[in-house]
């Protein structure tokens, strides 16, 4: 792939979009290589995923403008669906994924972050939905997930306004959830990843799925969901393992996702 690259480090997968000549914006061919590398993630054997942009400068600055600039209608509904299958395949991706935000985070890039479930960001991040400034509405779900994130206020104002925003202001309207050196970044998005991967994957994978599928409903139905989720940890391995570690007083648990 000439513009994701994938590794691992134990349980924890790495994906790092490549394009820094473009500050990592997204092209079609970026997110043909995203998806692919999503196809590739052996979720048996990964247990969280840390997505990050390669460069001191930039995490995704954006959706590609060069690309979007002579779009039709029909190809610009095309794009933005593109991005929006890929993005919504990461929000519900079985392991959670956590966003290294390195830099700026424009746009398609502010939105691909919000599609993951954790965000960390480096001091130099820069946050924003510039769209209406370009002429465009947010297209990779940006109307959406800011507001759920941000609550409709804080982000109505920031689509409206096209104003960016420094790191220090993500983390005091809850965009990210930290805020670390551009050096300590990537190893604390890493431990945390490794963190998560230490508990029982099918927990892990049912919390998430419980609190995605929970927001989205009324209460007296989210709370059927989450006991469909957990009852479904019941009679694992991992659940016999944990409360026999438990009771046993033994801390070593060997998780073995089923
Ligand atoms: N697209 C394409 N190229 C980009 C880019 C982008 N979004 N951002 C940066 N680049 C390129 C620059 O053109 C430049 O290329 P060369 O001229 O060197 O060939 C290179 O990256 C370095 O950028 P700069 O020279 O501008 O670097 P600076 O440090 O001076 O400035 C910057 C960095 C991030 C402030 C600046 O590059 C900038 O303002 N970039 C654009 C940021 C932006 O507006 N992003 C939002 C894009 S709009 C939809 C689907 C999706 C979307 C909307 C609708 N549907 C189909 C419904 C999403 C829209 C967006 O994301």
């Amino acid at each position: 792939m000439a513009f994701v690259t994938y590794e691992t480090e134990g349980a924890v997968g790495i994906i790092t979009i490549d394009r820094p000549k473009a500050l990592n914006a997204l092209n079609s061919e970026v997110l043909d290589d995203l998806n692919a590398v999503l196809d590739s993630v052996d979720v048996d054997v990964i247990r969280c995923l840390v997505l990050t942009g390669a460069g001191e400068k930039s995490f995704v600055a954006g959706a590609d403008i060069g690309e979007m600039s002579s779009l039709t209608v029909a190809e610009g509904e095309a794009f933005g669906k593109k991005g929006n299958d890929i993005f919504r395949r990461i929000e519900t991706f079985p392991v959670p994924v956590i966003a290294a935000i390195n830099g700026f985070a424009l746009g398609g890039g502010c939105e691909l972050s919000m599609s993951c479930d954790i965000r960390f960001c480096s001091d130099n991040a820069v946050f924003g939905q510039p769209e209406v400034g370009l002429g465009i509405t947010p297209g990779f779900g940006g109307t959406q997930r800011l507001a759920r994130i941000v609550g409709p206020g804080m982000a109505k104002q920031m689509i409206y306004t096209a104003r960016n925003i420094k790191a220090d202001e993500a983390l005091r309207i809850g965009l990210v959830n930290a805020v670390y050196t551009q050096e300590e970044l990537l190893p604390a998005a890493k431990k945390t990843a490794a963190g998560i991967a230490k508990n029982a994957p099918i927990a892990v994978r049912n919390c998430k799925k419980a609190i995605n599928d929970g927001l989205e409903v009324p209460m007296d139905e989210a709370i059927v969901i989450e006991e469909k989720l957990f009852g479904a940890c019941f009679e694992t391995h991992d659940q016999k393992e944990g409360m026999s570690a438990f009771l046993e007083k033994r801390k070593e648990k060997e998780f073995l996702n089923k």
